[in-house]
């Protein structure tokens, strides 16, 4: 069978955050399209603990999503949530980790709601004898260890952590977790990411994954949501064109973000501009003309607080020079180092000496 799976809709209100609603009505209309009718939530279904779940009650009660049955593990963000805070009959709430059968040709599911203080290794340990190796699928929600930092898993800021020789030891076909809103997907290893962006920092489109419970096989469908954030920045130089510099930088983003002309009207997008140029005045224009279809994140203009004026051409042809070889670098990608764009407004700094 095939089953659907999201996390971390962080819902509220329908009255404060509408989209929110709408984006897991838009996974429940394209599970029925698609004959599906069981729904995962892996944690922060809901923002916060709150003494009153009825809108989303509501929504589970709708004559078209009434023959869905929802699973749910609470998150960090809904840890108190119990089955007996929902009245709904097509929900069912996972307070203790447990291993759900979906049918015979299944594999188990193993649920693991989030505990704070424990880690999913010592969680998973106490099933073990339960699981045959590859054959069972592990629904989450915490921080997932790639690296040897299992030594001290408690260290401060880290959810309920599952590391790679966890994965190794007990070897889930797949792992399918919440917490981190950015979809990730590394080898078995999935993270499905906010099927709505809550704010300016989740960017992009979003999705949900379908996964076929006889073999494991993951899916990844996207979610047709009512606001779509972008956040971009820019290098700006004294170039001979500089309208031409920029507008090229964004049309390159733009086209990047894979959306097609109807869906600009969703785009919210935040523009910073970093670097020199002959004229600032030109740049806002230009920028804005770029993106005439889409609007800004909170109306908020286009950020050229880090723009100086110059007009020395020679460095500007020095700074081409030197940011196209840094363009050209293989950059490291690991959280602790800088990353390619601070090292090149670094580089900015040395030739136009500030
Ligand atoms: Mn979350």
């Amino acid at each position: 069978m095939k089953i659907a799976v999201t996390a971390d809709p962080h819902l509220t209100s329908l009255k404060d955050h509408p989209e929110r609603y709408h984006a897991m009505e838009n996974i429940l209309d394209q599970m029925l399209k698609a004959d599906i009718y069981t729904l995962i939530i892996a944690g922060d279904l809901f923002h916060a603990d709150f003494p009153n779940y009825a809108e989303f009650d509501d929504l589970c009660q709708k004559p078209d999503y009434r023959n869905i049955q929802f699973h749910i593990i609470p998150g960090n963000h809904d840890s108190q949530l119990h089955s007996r805070m929902l009245a709904s009959d097509n929900t069912k709430i996972y307070s203790k980790p447990a291993i759900q059968p979906f049918d015979l040709m299944s594999l188990p599911f193993l649920f693991l709601p989030y505990q704070k203080n424990k880690n999913m290794g010592e969680v998973i340990a106490s099933f073990h004898s339960e699981l045959s190796p590859n054959e069972w699928i592990l629904i989450g929600h915490g921080d997932w260890i790639e690296g040897m930092r299992e030594s001290n898993p408690f260290e401060p800021g880290v959810y309920m952590p599952l590391t790679r020789s966890d994965v190794e030891r007990f070897r889930p076909a797949q792992v399918v977790l919440g917490h981190i809103h950015k979809p990730l997907d590394r080898e078995s290893v999935h993270y499905l990411g906010s099927p709505c962006g809550l704010d300016i920092t989740e960017t992009g489109k979003r999705r949900f994954l379908v996964i076929d419970s006889e073999n494991g096989s993951v899916e990844s469908k996207t979610v047709d949501t009512d606001l779509i954030f972008f956040d971009e920045s820019f290098i700006i130089l004294p170039v001979e064109d500089e309208a031409a510099f920029i507008k090229n930088q964004v049309l390159a983003s733009m086209k990047a973000w894979q959306i097609v002309e109807s869906e600009k009207k969703k785009v919210k997008l935040r523009v910073r501009v970093n670097g020199y140029c002959r004229d600032k005045h030109g740049l806002m224009a230009t920028l804005k003309a770029c993106v005439k279809n889409v609007s800004f994140y909170q109306d908020e203009e286009p950020d050229l607080s880090g723009v100086s004026i110059s007009d020395d051409v020679d460095r500007a042809e020095i700074t081409r020079r030197v940011l196209e070889k840094m363009r050209a670098l293989k950059w490291p990608q690991n959280e602790e180092e800088p990353g390619k764009e601070e090292m090149m407004l670094e580089a900015l700094h040395v030739i136009y000496g500030d």
